[in-house]
């Protein structure tokens, strides 16, 4: 097998679930600029296709039907681009949710759907223009679908979903080839994939074989999937036309050292990650060791900035004893963390940014 058909993810990995294969890395791999491929999360939804780079073909369809295949070395013309930008499943931190309720049937993440990259390719608007689709041919949303197939008791189905024109001819939306410095592996999506920086990760389609610009959001089955529900409805009955696609992430953030237990009491390192949605960055992270009670701002270690998360530290005195760390992060839109879990609670188990708590014992 070529490297990029392996799967050579970290001894340390945290596997939530074999087939599809989920997982992510454990919170310490969580507090570098970008992650490596082996601590890299991965979110499938059933085997990953093999695609043959050579002749993989992209079709790009307009408003009107009108229909171009470009391979990737019509691609390869085109000016190449890169953007640093952070990966965050809609689901990432649902454990939280399920400590309100159970989130039955769902991947049940902690912390660690979400990863950094440094992503090359060319910007899906170059792509959409060489095909013949400007921005103004009257396509309100651009609808990426890729080859897995996935079984559903129904007939099996293509991965898609559709962002807004508005986004998608943006600078850094990309369609990206290389991740970090190397061709794409396999479980990210080799040899094509959509990058867009600031949304959901559902919306950041792998293996790309077709682009299309459309009157309305796409009606791929994982468009509507990736829903938020009113906090009452259930898996059983719930209201179809009541739930509300998701497109930008909440702001967030999250407490990665120290793991929570046993701490050395006195001077105690905390660090994570705090990210902000679309292309909002994080303007303030707070601290407290308290409960809540008293906060006090973490340092920046580089100045934040869109799409990428923005990583924070601080010392704290910490006497022997329990002790309640939590963090909080503000974005630029004045946009605050909510502090109560409770009435984010949805059966799907999506966007839970309530304050990231972390229980301590200090000795
Ligand atoms: N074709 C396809 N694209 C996909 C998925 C998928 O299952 N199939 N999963 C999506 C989801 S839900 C997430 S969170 C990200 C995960 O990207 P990664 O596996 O490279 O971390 O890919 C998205 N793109
Ligand atoms: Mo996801």
């Amino acid at each position: 097998m070529s490297t990029d058909t392996l799967r050579q993810k970290a001894p340390d990995f945290i596997t939530r679930s074999e087939d599809p294969f989920t997982g992510g890395p454990a919170p310490e791999h969580l507090l570098d600029p970008v992650t490596p491929y082996e601590h890299f999360f991965v979110r499938d939804h059933t085997a990953n296709p093999t695609i043959d780079a050579a002749t993989h073909t992209v079709s790009v369809r307009a408003l009107d039907g009108t229909e171009v295949e470009l391979r990737m070395d019509d691609l390869a013309t085109l000016s190449r681009h890169e953007v640093t930008a952070t990966l965050q499943c809609a689901g990432n931190r649902r454990s939280g949710l399920f400590r309100v309720r159970d989130v039955p049937g769902e991947v049940p993440w902690g912390d660690e759907a979400v990863s950094t990259a440094l992503w090359s390719g060319w910007r899906l608007r170059d792509v959409l223009v060489l095909a013949g689709v400007e921005a103004d041919a009257g396509g309100a949303h651009i609808e990426t679908v890729g080859s897995d197939l996935i079984s559903k008791p129904d007939g099996a189905i293509n991965f898609g979903g559709s962002i807004p024109a508005a986004k998608a001819y943006t600078d850094d939306v990309l369609l990206a080839d290389r991740m970090n410095g190397e061709a794409l592996r396999v479980e990210h999506g080799h040899p094509l994939r959509l990058v867009v920086p600031g949304y959901i990760g559902a919306r950041s389609t792998k293996w790309v074989t077709s682009i299309a610009a459309l009157a309305e959001p796409s009606d791929n089955f994982y468009q509507r999937a990736y829903s938020v529900y009113p906090e009452h409805m259930t898996r059983e009955d719930h209201d179809p036309a009541a739930g509300m696609p998701l497109a930008e992430l909440p702001v967030n953030s999250v407490t990665c050292v120290p793991a929570p237990g046993a701490v050395t009491a006195g001077r105690v390192r905390v660090a994570g990650w705090a990210t902000a949605g679309d292309d909002r960055h994080i303007t303030r992270v707070e601290v407290s060791v308290d409960g809540g009670a008293t906060w006090t701002d973490a340092r920046f270690r580089d100045e934040p900035r869109p799409f990428v998360w923005a990583l924070w530290e601080l010392d704290v005195e910490l006497a022997a004893g329990a002790h309640e760390l939590v963090v909080r992060a503000t974005d630029s839109a004045g946009t605050m963390q909510p502090d109560d879990p409770a009435p984010l609670w949805n059966f799907k188990g999506y966007m839970n940014n309530a304050w990231h708590r972390t229980e301590l014992q200090a000795h």
